[in-house]
């Protein structure tokens, strides 16, 4: 979204997960997606390629002096202990000692019930208006809310899910969120 945002033509490369080209672990051994890369340069973080590409072009402030510090504290709890419940949640079956029960109530009440108060104030995680924090953070609350989507409307997290609706169906996602063909190196060489 970052890159569509910033007018920054890419070429899209899907993977396997399963078979990662050998092309991508040339470039970026530790083998997880995201990875770019333009000339020289290779980021392997998605945080790192939307702080590129905003470096790029921003035209509408997503990140900016003022709210870089708080945005990227969101990010971080975000991207730290909230993809960690997202996971036991998600992958309940992988982690028999842990109670779904208290993975939700954690969740609850140190991330969704805070984002949903601040929404409940304001448009979006940060104020008025869209930041980078509402584009890294809302595709994790977007998997979180597939598992069970009653979770929300049973938990009055009703602010949540209309940012989340917004996220969901604003041009950009849907400009992007598209089914792309599997990369495979042997094409490269064919075509
Ligand atoms: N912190 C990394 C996380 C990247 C990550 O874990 N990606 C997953 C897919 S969402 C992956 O590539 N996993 C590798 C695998 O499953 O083999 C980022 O934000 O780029």
């Amino acid at each position: 979204m970052a890159l569509a945002y910033a007018g920054i033509p890419v070429e899209i490369r899907e993977i396997s997960l399963r078979e990662k080209p050998l092309s991508m672990l040339a470039i970026s051994p530790k083998g997880t997606v995201p990875v770019l890369q333009y000339k020289d340069l290779v980021l392997e973080q998605s945080l790192d390629i939307m702080k590129w590409a905003l470096s790029q072009h921003d035209p509408d402030d997503w990140i900016t002096d003022e709210n870089s510090a708080k945005a990227i504290a969101l990010i971080n709890a975000n991207d730290g202990p909230f993809k960690k419940l997202l996971d036991q949640y998600k992958y309940s079956e992988k982690f028999p000692n842990i109670n779904v029960a208290d993975v939700l109530e954690e969740a609850l009440e140190k991330h969704l019930r805070p984002l949903n108060v601040q929404l409940s104030e304001t448009k979006f995680v940060l104020g008025p208006d869209l930041s980078i924090a509402d584009v890294a953070i809302f595709p994790f609350i977007r998997q979180f809310h597939m598992i069970d989507e009653g979770f929300f409307s049973l938990n009055q997290l009703d602010a949540l899910k209309w940012w989340l609706n917004g996220c969901i169906e604003s041009k950009l996602f849907l400009s992007v969120m598209q089914k792309y063909p599997v990369w495979h190196d042997v094409s490269s060489e064919k075509s």
